[in-house]
């Protein structure tokens, strides 16, 4: 691999810690000189997709529209970091096969609804409960746990920094750094 071209898949459910770790991995990245970009909701949903909701069709368009960027940012020779929920197992395999063997690697970002309900940093699971929202994945939607990701990050048991270095590491296995 050399360096870069390497696209890490964040999948796990809302408020799991998938965009944190993405961007204090970025940064860890960028200390270390290596390129990188954070793909999310926040800048993919009001931009590029702002045409897409969360019906099982429109997440498996957003999935795919994600999957083809990512894939010209890894062959632009960055390492990127894509954090989306991504519930489907197929929708993530749909993405993996963008991708050559060892170009990608999907890690889980392990938390409990329990816990992420108690986390609600933007009160969307208690819009979901009192059905102000609909299709919310983890209540009312589905979330395929991933059956072999490259990585599992179990957020309610590794501090932010433990789980970057742990990504750092997987990192230079693949000899991305
Ligand atoms: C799940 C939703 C929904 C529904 C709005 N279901 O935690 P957040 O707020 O900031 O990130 C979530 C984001 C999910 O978008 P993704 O593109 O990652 O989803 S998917 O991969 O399934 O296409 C959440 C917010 O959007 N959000 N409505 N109904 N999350």
């Amino acid at each position: 691999n050399g360096h870069g071209s390497l696209a890490l898949w964040f999948t796990g459910l809302s408020g799991a810690g998938k965009s944190t770790l993405a961007l204090t991995l970025e940064k860890a990245l960028h200390d270390r000189g290596i390129g990188s970009y954070v793909l999310d909701g926040d800048n993919i949903r009001h931009g590029l997709n702002r045409d897409l909701g969360f019906s099982e069709e429109d997440r498996k368009e957003n999935l795919r529209r994600i999957g083809e960027v990512s894939k010209l940012f890894a062959d632009a020779g960055l390492v990127v970091l894509s954090a989306f929920i991504s519930p489907d197992e197929q929708d993530r395999r749909m993405v993996r096969e963008l991708f050559a063997p060892g170009e990608f690697a999907e890690v889980y970002v392990k938390c409990s609804l329990e816990e992420c309900e108690k986390r609600d940093p933007k009160g969307l699971y208690k819009k979901a409960r009192s059905g102000q929202i609909r299709n919310f994945t983890g209540i009312d939607a589905k979330y395929d746990v991933p059956g072999s990701p490259e990585l599992v990050i179990d957020t309610e048991r590794t501090p932010v920094e433990e789980a970057v270095r742990l990504l750092l590491g997987y990192l230079e296995e693949r000899n991305v750094l």
